[in-house]
């Protein structure tokens, strides 16, 4: 009796042990494939087409409690999304570019954090440097190709992150503008990490693909640009736009959409989203839904009235939340 008690303690030992080890393990690189860029699609190590579906997180200065473990796991294995975006805003409200050194501290963490749950969900992670308010991605060129650097640095061993270097380019920049920029950018990203795929913003806050599209990087391989379209403002005239570019061979990744208008907010029009739906499905193009937030407008996939974190049910998500995870199931 006694040894099978002392055989009971060890074993339980042991498992406490195990679980405590595991627990304190380093998170390791990602299992996930890594990603290509073949013709105009993403596809993985075997070559084949590979979408990514998932959301984005509004401002990570504004909402960074949804950057959770919980939540990430939570929208893989409910919504059946296999895709985050993080979005670092350079200027607005406690920007990156913009705010102090503390600031940038508690951002870099929070993309840190972001990339850890991610991996663990088994999730791709975009790393977006969300340029807005300051129009032209060279105000800041000197910050993001630190930025970059420093990220590509850090995370060249995990398959599943992606870099965004410029979210909307506008206020008239030029794509020679963009090019230039971006040429610097890949360059610095690429001297810490030859693979990873890179998405590069077009002119018109990211719309103007068709004309990316006639004068493309050269040089490096994995490269796609991002189309953006919000279906309460943006129908079949920006749908030509991406197939004139598509046409051209160029890679079209969309980094960013609604259904609602561009201001984020206004009436939903989910029958031009579905056209937008089915052009993605059709050229197999890759999409992340903005936002993941509760912020009382309609581009928002959480109620204002939820305070949930993680754990959604269908009764927390708006209607646009509830339109969107149904495409992605
Ligand atoms: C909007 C947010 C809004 C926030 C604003 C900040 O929804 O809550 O106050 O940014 O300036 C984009 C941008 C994205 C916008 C979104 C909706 O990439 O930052 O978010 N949008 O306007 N491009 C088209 C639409």
């Amino acid at each position: 009796m006694k040894r099978k008690i002392r055989t009971y303690v060890i074993i339980c030992l042991l498992a406490v042990l195990s679980v405590t080890a595991l627990e304190c393990m380093p998170i390791q690189a990602a299992k996930l494939p890594s990603l290509k860029v073949k013709g105009t699609q993403l596809v993985n190590e075997k070559g084949k087409t590979v979408r990514l579906k998932g959301v984005s997180t509004h401002g990570l200065s504004w909402y960074p409690e949804y950057v959770n473990q919980k939540a990430f796991t939570d929208m893989k294995k409910n919504w059946k999304i296999n895709a985050v975006r993080l979005a670092l805003y350079t200027s607005e409200y406690n920007g990156y570019c913009t705010g102090d050194a503390a600031n940038r501290k508690a951002l870099e963490q929070r993309i840190d954090k972001g990339v850890k749950y991610a991996t663990k969900a088994g999730l791709y992670v975009i790393i977006d440097w969300h340029i807005l308010s300051d129009g032209n991605p060279r105000t800041y060129e000197k910050e993001a190709v630190a930025f970059f650097k420093k990220m590509a640095s850090k995370y060249k061993k995990h398959t599943n992150v992606i870099y965004e270097i410029c979210n909307e380019p506008n206020g008239g920049t030029s794509w020679t503008d963009i090019k230039a920029y971006a040429k610097k950018v890949v360059k610095a990203i690429r001297s810490k990490d030859k693979k990873a795929v890179i998405l590069i913003g077009t002119p018109n806050w990211s719309q103007d693909v068709d004309i990316a599209a006639q004068d493309p990087i050269k040089g490096y391989k994995n490269l796609m640009y991002t189309l953006h379209f919000y279906a309460g403002t943006h129908g079949e005239y920006l749908r030509q736009k991406a197939q004139a570019a598509l046409d051209q061979g160029l890679p079209l990744f969309v980094s960013e959409f609604g259904i609602s208008d561009a201001s984020g907010n206004g009436a939903l029009n989910p029958t031009e989203g579905s056209r937008w739906m089915k052009f993605l499905k059709r050229n197999k193009i890759s999409g992340i839904g903005w936002s993941l937030s509760n912020k009382a407008e309609s581009s928002a996939l959480i109620k204002s009235s939820s305070k949930k974190i993680s754990g959604w049910k269908n009764k927390d998500l708006t209607p646009w939340g509830k339109w969107l995870v149904k495409q992605f199931r």
